[in-house]
């Protein structure tokens, strides 16, 4: 029996990634993003291999969740995988500089999305007694650096989400895990640096950033470990990065 797995964030980056591995691997795929003509290009390209719904919601409004989620056709409602991956960082100031649009687009995009989702969700995996939940947290989960401040306390609340929404599921058979990555050469920085996209590059210069597909292919390994494993947390980082602030760099 294929299995279904609905994916936040799919339109770049890890979400795409996964969204490609997982349809490679013939698991049925729901894809959720803010941008519908890339969501309508994946869907068309995927679906040569899979069977692939498109939910275009923003994660932080909360009506718009529970009326997307509503709304799957009957073939797409018992969800196998949840992956909660949407998310950014907006901004690197120190917090007294910080903007406060900033630190709430992080708190509810980060934070209040992944719980409207993961509440959106989980009760069908409850009654069903089966299910997967993998939340894309960071290194910033486990760590703090400058300018970090909120996006690293979102992260680190992903972290804390994690341990107890494990606590709250495991009971019924449902496996939570969360991925933590080091730095990702994605869209991640474009997104903070808000479009400066030379800021961005000079991210990942000087050292082999991980790419998206190195997360993807960790996460289709966790999906794939027998039921009775759960691998329930696991950091991933590119070899030049020891840390969150140590990046070893050449140029
Ligand atoms: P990208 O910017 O490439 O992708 C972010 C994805 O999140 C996009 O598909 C975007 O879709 C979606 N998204 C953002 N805001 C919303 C919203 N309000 N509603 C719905 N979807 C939203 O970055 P990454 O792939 O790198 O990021 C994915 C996850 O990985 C994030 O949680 C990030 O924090 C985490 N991460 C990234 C790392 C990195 O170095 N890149 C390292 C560690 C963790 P759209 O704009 O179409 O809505
Ligand atoms: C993304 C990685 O180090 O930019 O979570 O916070 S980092």
């Amino acid at each position: 029996m294929k299995k279904t797995a609905f994916i936040t964030g799919a339109t770049s980056g890890i979400g795409k990634a996964t969204a490609e591995i997982f349809a490679k691997n013939n698991i049925r795929l729901i894809l959720c993003g803010r941008r519908l003509d890339r969501l309508e290009l994946l869907q068309k390209e995927l679906s040569k291999t899979t069977d692939v719904c498109i939910l275009n919601f923003d994660v932080s409004d909360k009506n718009a969740v529970f009326k997307a989620v509503a709304s799957l056709p009957e073939n797409f409602k018992e969800i196998d995988i949840l992956i909660n991956n949407a998310g950014n960082a907006h901004g690197l100031s120190p917090v007294q500089e910080g903007d406060t649009n900033d630190w709430e687009a992080m708190i509810d995009i980060n934070i209040k999305g992944l719980l409207y989702v993961t509440k959106a969700i989980s009760p069908s995996m409850v009654a069903l007694k089966k299910g997967q939940i993998i939340n894309i947290g960071s290194i910033s989960a486990k760590e703090v650096y400058e300018g970090g401040n909120v996006y690293c306390a979102t992260k680190h609340a992903v972290d804390a989400l994690n341990k107890g929404m494990r606590m709250d599921l495991s009971k019924y058979g449902i496996r939570v895990s969360a991925v933590h990555p080091g730095l990702v050469d994605t869209e991640f920085s474009t997104v903070r640096f808000k479009g400066d996209v030379e800021r961005a590059d000079d991210v990942y210069k000087g050292f082999e950033a991980l790419k998206a597909e190195d997360i993807a292919d960790l996460i289709h390994f966790v999906v794939t470990r027998p039921y009775h494993v759960n691998i329930s947390d696991i950091l991933i980082l590119p070899n030049a990065q020891a840390s969150g602030t140590q990046i070893h760099k050449e140029f």
